[in-house]
């Protein structure tokens, strides 16, 4: 018997759930960024940094995603901004699913943009795709400048990195150049942000490429 080769990609039920994600988001207009990193590399202070900066020029929501607490989502309601917690209970990813009941909990009809903080995790969180336009990797200098070249799958896969804590960039051995040429080799359209969301320095040129970014996908049919 001769063997048959079948071609035909079988959807995982985590991506057949994230197209229909996309859908959701697509049919309110909101654009979708995955943000993923390692635990502490800055994700939540950088989160409510954008969001204060950009209230009164565009409208964010926000899916936390975290194994245990809701602490980041008590630091990001104190900006005002709408804000689901999901607790994985020990998984170190989100899943479509996750995001799916999250979403049915935020105000759709009023929102932008929905920003997911995924899980604190260099790794595993880029194989799970969630239904988002793009994927925003934080690096921060505190964690040394091979990380791109050391975990390449989220370099590779993402639309921005952000390189956080800038403000530290004397305290520790971190080359931004190297960082970024390695990122890019990995991803030539990738943009990168050096940036403290602590001191706010370099937020600029970040928050110009969101709103870009949102007004890109509003204009798409
Ligand atoms: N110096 C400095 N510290 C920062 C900066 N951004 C965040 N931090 C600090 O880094 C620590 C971790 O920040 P978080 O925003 O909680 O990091 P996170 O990525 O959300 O962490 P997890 O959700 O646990 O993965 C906190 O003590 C922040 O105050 C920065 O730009 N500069
Ligand atoms: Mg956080
Ligand atoms: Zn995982």
């Amino acid at each position: 018997m001769k063997n048959v080769k079948i071609e035909k990609k079988i959807l995982s039920e985590n991506e057949k759930i994230s197209i229909q994600n996309s859908f959701c988001f697509a049919q309110n207009n909101i654009l979708c960024l995955n943000m993923i990193s390692s635990p502490g590399s800055g994700k939540t202070t950088l989160l409510a940094r954008t969001i204060n900066e950009l209230k009164n020029k565009t409208r964010i929501g926000v899916i936390e995603g975290d194994i245990q607490t809701d602490i980041d989502a008590q630091r990001i309601k104190e900006t005002g901004a709408p804000v689901i917690q999901i607790n994985t209970e020990g998984a170190c990813h989100l899943s479509a699913e996750q995001i799916s009941r999250g979403i049915k909990l935020l105000p759709i009809d009023t929102l932008d943009l929905i920003i997911i903080e995924n899980v604190g995790n260099l790794v595993c969180p880029s194989a799970f795709e969630l239904g988002e336009s793009g994927k925003v990797v934080v690096l921060s200098v505190a964690e040394g400048d091979d990380k791109p070249a050391k975990y390449p799958s989220i370099f590779a896969k993402a639309k921005a990195m952000i390189i956080n804590k800038i403000d530290l960039i004397e305290h520790v051995d971190f080359d931004i150049e190297k960082a970024k040429k390695d990122a890019t080799i990995l991803n030539k359209d990738l943009k990168i942000f050096p940036l403290s969301a602590k001191t706010g320095q370099g937020m600029d040129q970040w928050n110009k490429w969101i709103l870009e970014q949102i007004s890109n996908y509003q204009k798409q049919e």
